[in-house]
């Protein structure tokens, strides 16, 4: 997620603060905010917007002081605005947060604090970190931290301070990224190594559950739950402001795919209840009724998002059995599609500003049709004019081809599936708790995938005088291949296409010759035998095939050139974890050719004119 930074020392936070978010600036924000300990107590600023018209509030009112907080605010829960941005404090502005991440149980511990009289003034999941804070004291800022952490769930990196114990930072992580920096006389929080870069270069870096108080006299790091010391190296950064911006990877692009792990937990999180093994969904406004009455859905979407839409529609339809058409946004503004009171539109746009598929969003409103839009941007036209939201939870996307977001869409479809299945009855409990179950494993297995990077890299580097090949597979792995394709096209310049494999003999076939790549992907058991049936075609005209088999299937192998296992999961969730290895094929493919693979030629990030 995005920026924190916090100062304690000897010089004047407010300004260190302020240039450690402008080093941020490049993650993307809406609003940002600081807060200082200054002679009159805790004090504070925010501004929606760019970190421009906070210095302009703080340059007509200074926080004067040594030690505080920053924030650049990338909004996940309530929308971006003056009141939604951090730090939050408590109502008697005793305590500060900074957070990234989402606090998943947030509105069970938000309901315990109104009922004790805590009134909120923003929409966020952070602000109530604030009053929990407020509430444990007990004269001991860290054991209130500790006490505090102990009662939420979720991802959450913090910068925490408090006018009754001035002379401290508190800084504590979980699934969230935090560093602390270690000064003379001073010392550091960062969100990212850029953020305090200029400051210093050595640096503790915080594993999860960790804690660290920070005084002018030093750094303490202790398991956050139970208090027990932690002795640390310290980390000495050798990156320039450069690599450290891309967290040390050659790109954002291979940055975000590593970061899917985190992405997918986050989209997950708050919305599997883990004591029932069902969805929830308490953004979603309609009544289950309401819901339930659609006979008919169209997903509407370009480039990446599309290929997403096209795995919803084989989950929507399997679980719930209401037919779904996939359609192209800048088809489907133009083409009057047939619209009943029975129909939903469900558009999906990363930035929430794609112009074809707000148009298309616009068209069917315009007759009257309810729209569910997913979107990973909070606040985005997209997410202000559809009717419904559900939000991935990705984090700022940089790189121009999409990987987390991509995988977030799906995470995305595959809940609401399940929500739609669960208001219609389709399935029983104990089918959707076997679905959610798998899907709250996903993460450790992609983890898995992007820890053995080394097949896909040395076939890609195979592929730098290739010219073109071809992705084959049937039904989700044909969806999965599109995806791989596109993200090949867009970032390798390589031709390719993905073909649905039973199609090939109908004209494509005549293109195969000797050496011409061709990548399989046959993870579907119930059309497993089909799939290799097409594999086999392929090869009797000279393909070089790299196939991609779910783990214990050891007859691919006997078949293709050379096989990549993806872990087992339920056939229909392998698309989250077969995309993942064609992301990195585009990337290595993209990197052996020397392109510039965050910004592939022609192209730009969010598609925001017809
Ligand atoms: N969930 C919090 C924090 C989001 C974030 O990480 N921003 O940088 C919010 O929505 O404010």
């Amino acid at each position: 997620m995005c920026g924190i930074v916090g100062y304690i020392g000897q010089k004047n936070a407010q300004e260190i603060i302020v240039g450690g978010l402008r080093k941020l600036e490049y993650r993307g924000y809406d609003s940002a905010g600081v807060a200082v300990l200054t002679e009159n107590g805790l004090a504070h600023d925010k501004a929606k917007g760019r970190l421009a018209e906070l210095e302009a509030l703080l340059e007509v009112k200074p926080l004067e002081g040594t030690a505080g907080i920053g924030h650049t605010r990338w909004a996940t829960h309530g929308k971006p605005s003056r009141e939604n941005s951090h730090p939050h404090l408590d109502e008697k502005q005793k305590f500060a947060v900074v957070h990234n991440g989402i606090i998943e149980n947030f509105l069970s511990i938000k309901e315990e604090l109104i009922a004790k009289g805590y009134k909120f003034i923003s929409e966020t999941d952070t602000e109530v970190i604030a009053h929990l804070l407020a509430d444990l004291y007990d004269g001991d800022l860290e054991s209130t931290v500790r006490q505090a952490i102990k009662k939420m769930r979720g991802a959450y990196a913090l910068g925490i301070m408090s006018e009754y114990e001035p002379d401290k930072l508190i800084a504590a992580r979980l699934a969230s990224p935090l560093i602390v920096g270690i000064g003379e006389g001073e010392a550091f929080i960062g969100s990212d190594i850029p953020a305090i870069l200029e400051h210093t270069r050595d640096v503790y870096i915080l594993n999860e559950g960790e804690m660290a108080v920070l005084t002018r006299n030093g750094i303490e790091l202790s398991v956050a739950e139970t208090g027990e010391k932690i002795e640390r190296d310290i980390f000495h950064v050798e990156w320039d402001l450069v690599q450290a911006e891309k967290g040390g990877y050659d790109s954002f692009m291979l940055k975000e795919i590593y970061e899917q792990p985190q992405a997918i937990r986050d989209t997950m999180g708050s919305r599997i209840d883990v004591d029932t093994n069902k969805v929830v969904l308490p953004e979603i406004k309609m009544s289950a009724e309401e819901l339930s009455q659609f006979n008919h859905i169209y997903i509407v979407a370009c480039g990446t998002s599309m290929h997403a839409g096209l795995v919803g529609k084989e989950v929507i339809e399997k679980l719930v059995r209401v037919p779904v058409a996939v359609e192209v946004a800048s088809e489907f503004r133009y083409r009057d599609p047939i619209f009943t009171d029975k129909t939903l539109v469900v558009v999906i746009s990363q930035s929430g500003e794609t112009a074809d598929t707000l148009a298309a969003l616009r068209e069917a409103k315009k007759s009257g049709v309810k729209v569910l839009a997913i979107t990973n941007v909070v606040g985005s036209s997209v997410a202000r004019e559809a009717d419904e939201v559900i939000y991935t939870w990705a984090g700022p996307e940089v790189a121009v081809a999409s990987t987390k977001a991509y995988t977030c869409q799906v995470i995305s479809l595959y809940l609401f599936a399940l929500y739609f299945a669960q208001v219609k009855g389709t399935q029983s409990d104990a089918q959707i708790a076997e679905i959610t179950t798998n899907l709250l494993e996903l993460p450790g297995k992609v983890a898995e995938i992007l820890e053995n990077p080394e097949a896909i890299r040395e076939f890609a580097n195979t592929l730098t005088d290739v010219t073109s090949l071809f992705f084959i597979g049937r039904g989700l792995d044909f969806a999965v291949t599109l995806e791989g394709s596109l993200k090949l096209k867009e970032i390798s310049y390589i031709h390719s296409e993905a073909y649905a494999a039973g199609e090939l003999k109908h004209g494509t076939l005549a293109l195969i010759e000797d050496n011409v790549p061709v990548i399989c992907l046959a993870t579907q058991p119930d059309i497993y035998e089909k799939t290799v049936s097409n594999i086999v075609e392929v090869i009797a005209r000279g393909a070089r095939t790299l196939g991609f088999a779910v783990a214990g299937d050891e007859e691919l192998g006997k078949t293709v050139d050379s096989v990549i296992h993806i872990p087992q999961t339920l056939p229909f969730l392998s698309p989250v974890l077969s995309v993942i290895p064609l992301q990195l094929l585009a990337y290595y493919a993209s990197a052996a050719r020397g392109l510039d693979v965050d910004k592939p030629r022609n192209l730009a990030k969010s598609v925001t004119v017809e």
